[in-house]
């Protein structure tokens, strides 16, 4: 049996803990918003892999067209935009230079599907660590996200991206 004063320590360890975590993770509100990311994550891969993808759901908040062009982060060289395409039961992969999307269009990266590559990772990465990317758009425009490392809980554990 717990006694009492364990639980009330626990409980405001775990409360204090929680809100204080909430203010780090929270985004600045200064940013620019011009798009909406709804479960965005980089899928965790083994220490000796440099590469991985990222996945979100992006919605264009704008009454405009918006152009991305491509994104960066400074864990990773390179970030580049990427559609699999199946033919003849092979999975391939084929760069997209521009994703236009229209105002308030919903855009799913996702596994097998279109997907952020990221390539040669700097620094170790773990589940629960952060990604901040920077996502590139046509005139000059930016928005800064950030996406949580995540093992891959779906059906398609096959590690294709
Ligand atoms: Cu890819």
């Amino acid at each position: 049996m717990y006694n009492k004063l364990t639980i009330f320590f626990w409980l405001v360890s775990y409360f204090c803990l929680s809100s204080w975590l909430y203010a780090e993770t929270t985004p600045p509100r200064s940013g620019t918003h011009l798009v909406q990311i709804e479960d965005g994550w980089v899928r965790a891969v083994p220490p000796q892999l440099t590469l991985t993808a990222a996945y979100m759901q992006l919605k264009n908040l704008t009454d405009q067209k918006l152009t991305l062009v491509g994104a960066s982060t400074l864990i990773f060289t390179k970030v580049e935009m990427h559609q699999t395409v199946f033919e003849d039961n092979m999975a391939r992969m084929v760069p997209v230079e521009k994703l236009v999307i229209a105002p308030q269009e919903i855009v799913m990266f996702k596994p097998k599907g279109l997907h952020f590559m990221l390539i040669d990772r700097q620094q170790p990465l773990t589940v629960g660590d952060t990604v901040t990317l920077t996502l590139q758009f046509e005139e000059n425009k930016t928005q800064t996200i950030k996406l949580e490392v995540k093992e891959d809980n779906g059906k398609d554990s096959d590690h294709s991206h």
